[in-house]
């Protein structure tokens, strides 16, 4: 499907969300945010989906707020049409990617900055072109921060550095976001869609419910006590504990064969 702003394409069981406005560094226009939130609403409720990766065309991953749109909106329209994108638009997004019940891998194929280095810090690989970067360009225009950063970015750095790089607002080059702990891996430019399409076709081919179980596991224990968290944990073993997948696993871990997982 391509529509304002974007493309999304499933393939083997991957659905690839490709930002498109490369001229404007993939920035965010309103018609874009809600074709992204409606596209990852579809591709989180489609079983036939396995993992999630999102991705910019160009030499941008994205560039956050469309910052022209934004402008237009502060001189014609009111302060609360302009802010509702946050609860209305960027939140949302922010949650179907954070609770959707499959891996989402970011391929941060060029500069990411302000929400777009927020969608980045919301999977759970992100793989870095060499040539990427991150900006927590929000501080630079006057404004705090969103969709999700001000949680996800303490829990990848720190809370030191995560107010220093939304302070700053410096350019972190992907070789020190490999050693910041926000990128997962870098590599070089001319084996980036190589490395991608390996990546996503091994979450897309894994136990794709123990996956989702993580997934939500990890969430719910980050603000949660011990107890709370041991008892959750108790809960996904038992549903992941009753899947084909985990009696396949450990069947061919037996019989010394590679497992077959098929996601159910
Ligand atoms: O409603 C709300 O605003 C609430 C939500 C806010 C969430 C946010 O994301 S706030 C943060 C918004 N984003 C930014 O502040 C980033 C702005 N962009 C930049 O700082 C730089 O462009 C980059 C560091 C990303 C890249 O720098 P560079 O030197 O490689 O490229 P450039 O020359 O600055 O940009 C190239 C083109 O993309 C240029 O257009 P032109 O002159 O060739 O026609 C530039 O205007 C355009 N562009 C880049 N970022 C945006 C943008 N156009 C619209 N919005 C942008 N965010």
């Amino acid at each position: 499907m391509t529509t304002a702003g974007l493309r999304i394409e499933v393939t083997d069981a991957v659905g690839t969300v490709t930002f498109t406005r490369p001229k404007a560094l993939n920035a965010l226009d309103d018609a874009t945010k809600t074709a992204l939130l409606a596209g990852l609403r579809e591709l989180a409720a489609d079983d036939g989906v396995r993992c999630v990766v999102l991705t910019g065309t160009g030499r941008a991953f994205c560039a956050g707020q469309d910052l022209r749109e934004h402008v237009e909106g502060l001189l014609h329209s009111s302060a609360e049409a302009v802010w509702r994108t946050v609860p209305e638009q960027y939140n949302p997004i922010a949650l179907v990617l954070h609770t959707m019940d499959k891996p989402v891998l970011a391929a941060v194929n060029g500069v990411a900055a302000g929400a777009g280095a927020s969608l980045a810090f919301l999977a759970d690989v992100r793989v870095l072109a060499a040539s990427a970067s991150f900006t927590l360009a929000f501080a630079g225009v006057g404004l705090s921060c969103d969709t999700g950063c001000s949680w996800t970015l303490p829990r990848l750095v720190g809370a030191g550095r995560a107010l220093e790089l939304l302070l700053s607002g410096r350019t972190v080059s992907a070789a020190e976001a490999l050693g910041l702990g926000l990128a997962t891996e870098v590599v070089p430019d001319e084996e980036f869609a190589a490395r991608v399409a390996e990546r996503a076709r091994a979450l897309a081919t894994g136990p794709s419910l123990a996956y989702g179980a993580i997934r939500q596991a990890v969430g719910y224990a980050a603000g949660v006590p011990l107890a709370a968290a041991l008892g959750f944990e108790a809960e996904q073993m038992r549903r992941t504990g009753a899947s084909a997948d985990h009696r396949s696993a450990v069947e061919a871990f037996l019989a010394k064969r590679p497992p077959e997982f098929t996601g159910r």
